[in-house]
């Protein structure tokens, strides 16, 4: 099934828009799939427990037929590949790549929920939705 995905792009280390770039670049490169919109770029302070610098965000469009599951796996191998280690939950990130929401899918599972649960508390991903043309 051929379905739009909304990908979160997040980095608040090192050369942080580099890193964004890198993962539009990754993004473009996986199969079954094109970008198919790019909201603008902001910088955003940092939400959550953790004591950290300003983060960079951005949202994607994806056309895919990859499912979210799949999808998931791939965007965890982005991450690897760009340094990402996993230490402090919510801690600082050189790139944190979340699916937001589906068009038409939906995931209830311990290991992935979408629409992300996040999406009522970020108030920045719900402008960079509606920047891409999405109601809620
Ligand atoms: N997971 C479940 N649902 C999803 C989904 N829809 N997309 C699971 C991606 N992952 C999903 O994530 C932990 C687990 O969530 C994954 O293994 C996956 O199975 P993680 O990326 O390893 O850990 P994390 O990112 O530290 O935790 P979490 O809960 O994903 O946090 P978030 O939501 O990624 O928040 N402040 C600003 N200003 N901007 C930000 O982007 N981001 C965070 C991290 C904190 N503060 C921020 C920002
Ligand atoms: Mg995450």
């Amino acid at each position: 099934m051929i379905d739009v995905a909304y990908v979160a792009l997040g980095s608040n280390l090192g050369d942080r828009a580099a890193y964004l770039t890198r993962a539009r670049a990754a993004l473009a490169a996986l199969p079954n799939t094109e970008v198919i919109a790019e909201s603008s770029i902001e910088e955003t302070q940092p939400l959550g427990p953790v004591a950290q610098g300003a983060y960079l965000n951005q949202m994607v469009a994806l056309r895919t037929s990859l499912t979210p599951g799949e999808l998931l796996d791939r965007l965890q191998a982005i991450e690897r590949a760009e340094g990402r280690t996993r230490d402090v939950r919510w801690g600082p990130r050189t790139l944190d790549l979340d699916i937001v929401r589906f068009e038409h899918q939906r995931a209830d599972e311990p290991g992935l929920r979408v629409p992300h649960p996040e999406l009522p508390n970020r108030d920045f991903w719900q402008r960079e939705l509606s920047e891409l043309g999405v109601d809620r």
